[in-house]
């Protein structure tokens, strides 16, 4: 019974039009992005010039070098999460205004083609590590929902040696005649892929790398096949913000305050109302 109910909820038609019913609209810029998003999988573009905020990034970095923690120890990662583990959601952030911009959650909406949840708002500091690449610096999917919309802004300038997000065109939607490459499983039960691998597969002629100064972003559908991270020289500081269906199963990534601080506009509650509370 229990697997029936599984496979019904992974059927499209059911996803859409039962788990996550609605209808809404979207402006032109946000259209446009989405329906890249369709086409690829990834889209890449200017954030500032997108969301016509001149500023934007001199707010972003103020605000993550004054309000966020830098725990010395966490260095041995890869991956420093500047606003912690688990963030809580701050709705008086730079940030949290960037998530909710109309251009961000029309485009999510749109691409999504229902109302979307907020589910993780971070900074990522990627550091060189004396090891070969693992975790998510090797080719994986995500599984968070059907669809994942995660848009990513780079803070600093990031070249071939910043470990650039690479990503596997056309693999969010695979073809029926496309299977798996063929992949190994990692200590923690993942999945994942090598390059070789991956360059053999259908998707191996559309691969890119998206490198660029800072206020390069894109949007990926990480149900798609992508890496990054692998830093060798410098360092790479990378905003990430994830939305997913409301009916996505994942475990929770971030949480609300018991009280809410700041405004939030009635017609976007929706994108958080579901965040368990800290
Ligand atoms: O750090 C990267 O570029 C990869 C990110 C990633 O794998 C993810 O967000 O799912």
């Amino acid at each position: 019974m229990r697997s029936l109910k599984k496979w019904l909820r992974h059927r499209h038609i059911i996803w859409r039009y039962v788990s996550n019913r609605g209808h809404l609209k979207h402006d032109s810029k946000a259209n446009a992005l989405s329906r890249q998003l369709s086409a690829d999988g990834f889209c890449q573009f200017d954030g500032p010039s997108v969301f016509d905020w001149p500023g934007l990034m001199d707010e972003l970095n103020h605000e993550v070098n004054h309000s966020a923690h830098h725990d010395p120890a966490s260095e041995k990662k890869f991956i420093v999460p500047r606003f912690g583990d688990h963030p809580t959601l701050d709705l008086t952030s730079i940030r949290f205004k960037l998530a909710t911009h109309p251009v961000m959650v029309q485009t999510a909406q749109a691409y999504y083609d229902m109302k979307v949840r907020l589910r993780y708002i971070n900074v990522w500091d990627c550091y060189p590590t004396d090891n070969s690449p693992r975790q998510s610096q090797l080719w994986h999917r995500d599984r968070e929902d059907l669809r994942i919309f995660k848009f990513f802004m780079y803070l600093n300038e990031v070249g071939a040696d910043q470990g650039p997000f690479c990503y596997a065109k056309g693999s969010h939607r695979r073809p029926f005649y496309a299977t798996d490459p063929t992949g190994f499983l990692e200590a923690d039960g993942t999945k994942r892929f090598t390059d070789e691998s991956l360059a053999k597969s259908p998707f191996g002629h559309r691969i890119v790398q998206a490198k660029g100064p800072q206020g390069t972003s894109f949007i990926a559908d990480t149900s798609g096949y992508h890496k990054g991270g692998y830093v060798l020289k410098g360092l790479r500081r990378l905003l990430v913000i994830m939305y997913t269906s409301h009916a996505s199963q994942s475990h929770e990534f971030m949480t609300r305050p018991n009280e809410l601080k700041g405004h939030i506009d009635s017609n976007l509650v929706p994108l958080i109302e579901d965040l368990p509370l800290a």
